[in-house]
C-alpha cells in the first residue's frame, strides 16, 4: 500500500497564455490540474509512494489525465474512469499579471463520487490520508466521501491531513465556513493559508486567528505569512521562513507543492520545523515555472538547491 493516500477531482486545464486571455486568445496550452494529484505527484516527484483516486470520465480527457498521474509514479490502481460521466474541465487566462479560472465541472464524474467509491483498506493500510475542502465543495456525495474517508482514517489511526483550499468560485462563503471548519476539527494537520483563516474566522487580526487554531485538536501549519510559515500548536507558534524563488511565473500550486514537502517530511520522521522547511523549499519551486505541477522539484533537485549545488546544463 502507498505510503500516502489522496483523493479528489482532477480536470482537463486549459490555458490561455497570450494576453488577450480566453476571450481572445487563438491558442490554448492543454495540461490537467486538481489539488490531490498535484500533492500525490509532488509526493512522488520526492521519491515516497502516493496513490490518487479520482473519478473521471471514460473520455480522452479521463484517459490523458490517469495516464499523466500514472507516468509520474503515482498509484492510480484506485481510480475510475466512469462510462458516461464527463471529465471535469478548467480554463484559466493569464490576462493583466493574474489568473482567472472557469470551472466547467457540474455534474463531472469527479462530482458523482461517494463513499462507496472508497476502497476502505486502502486508506486503513496507509500512513497518512489527505484531504482538501475541494472535494466537499464540488457536491454532497463529495463532502460525505471526505467524510467517510477521515472517518476510516482516524479509526484505524491513520494520520489526517486537510488543506481547506477555499475556492469561492464553487460554494458561498457561508456553506465554506461550516463546512470546512467542521472538517477542521477531524484532522491531525490542518494546512490553511492565512488569506483562507481571516475569510474563515471573519477577521484580520491574527491572535484572534492563531487563538482560534489553538482550540482545535490538530496542528495547524498556516501557509503564506509575511514572508513565512506559522506552526500553530496548543502552547506555542513557530515562525519558519521561506525560501527565495529566484523568479515567481505561476503561484497556483504552491500550496499543494508545499503540503507534498511538509507531508514527506513527516514520512520521514522529521521535526515539525524540518518538515515545514521542506514544504517551503518545494512550494517555491512550483512558483518558478508555469502549470499547477510540471515544477514541482525531484528530490535531487532538493537536494542540490539545500546544497546550493550549481546545475550543470551542458
Ligand atoms: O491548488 C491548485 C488547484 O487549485 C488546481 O490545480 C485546480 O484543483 C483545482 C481547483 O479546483 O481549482
Amino acid at each position: 500500500y502507498p505510503e500516502v493516500v489522496t483523493f479528489g477531482e482532477s480536470m482537463g486545464l486549459l490555458t490561455a497564455e497570450d494576453s488577450r486571455g480566453l476571450e481572445y486568445a487563438s491558442q490554448l496550452r492543454k495540461s490537467f490540474g486538481g489539488a490531490e494529484s498535484n500533492l500525490a505527484i509532488g509526493i512522488a516527484r520526492l521519491g515516497h509512494s502516493a496513490g490518487w483516486c479520482g473519478r473521471l470520465g471514460d473520455d480522452p480527457l479521463g484517459h490523458m489525465i490517469q495516464k499523466s498521474i500514472r507516468g509520474e509514479g503515482v498509484d492510480v490502481s484506485r481510480s475510475i474512469l466512469a462510462t458516461g460521466e464527463p471529465t471535469g474541465l478548467m480554463l484559466r487566462e493569464n490576462a493583466s499579471g493574474h489568473a482567472s479560472v472557469y470551472y466547467y465541472r457540474k455534474l463531472s464524474a469527479a462530482s458523482r463520487m461517494t463513499p462507496e467509491d472508497l476502497d476502505e483498506d486502502y486508506i486503513r493500510n496507509t500512513r497518512i490520508l489527505h484531504v482538501t475542502g475541494i472535494t466537499a465543495a464540488i457536491s454532497e456525495s463529495g463532502l460525505a466521501t471526505v467524510n467517510r474517508a477521515m472517518d476510516i482514517a482516524r479509526e484505524a489511526g491513520v494520520t489526517v491531513c486537510f488543506d481547506p483550499n477555499l475556492r469561492l468560485k464553487l460554494w458561498t462563503l457561508e456553506e465554506a465556513r461550516r463546512i470546512l471548519l467542521a472538517l477542521a476539527e477531524k484532522c491531525d494537520y490542518f494546512l490553511p493559508g492565512l488569506d483562507e483563516l481571516a475569510l474563515l474566522y471573519e477577521t484580520e487580526d491574527q491572535n484572534e486567528i492563531f487563538a482560534r487554531l489553538r482550540r482545535l485538536r490538530a496542528v495547524s501549519i498556516v501557509k503564506g505569512g509575511p514572508d513565512l510559515t506559522y506552526v500553530v500548536e496548543k502552547e506555542n507558534t513557530l515562525e519558519v521562513p521561506y525560501f527565495k524563488a529566484e523568479r515567481v511565473l505561476d503561484t497556483v500550486g504552491a500550496g499543494d507543492g508545499f503540503c507534498a514537502g511538509f507531508i514527506t517530511g513527516l514520512l520521514r520522521g522529521y521535526t515539525i520545523e524540518e518538515a515545514v522547511r521542506l514544504g517551503n523549499l518545494n512550494g517555491s519551486m512550483v512558483i518558478q515555472a508555469v502549470g499547477d505541477w510540471e515544477a514541482l522539484p525531484t528530490d535531487a533537485q532538493v537536494q542540490a538547491k539545500l546544497n546550493n549545488k550549481a546545475h550543470v546544463e551542458r
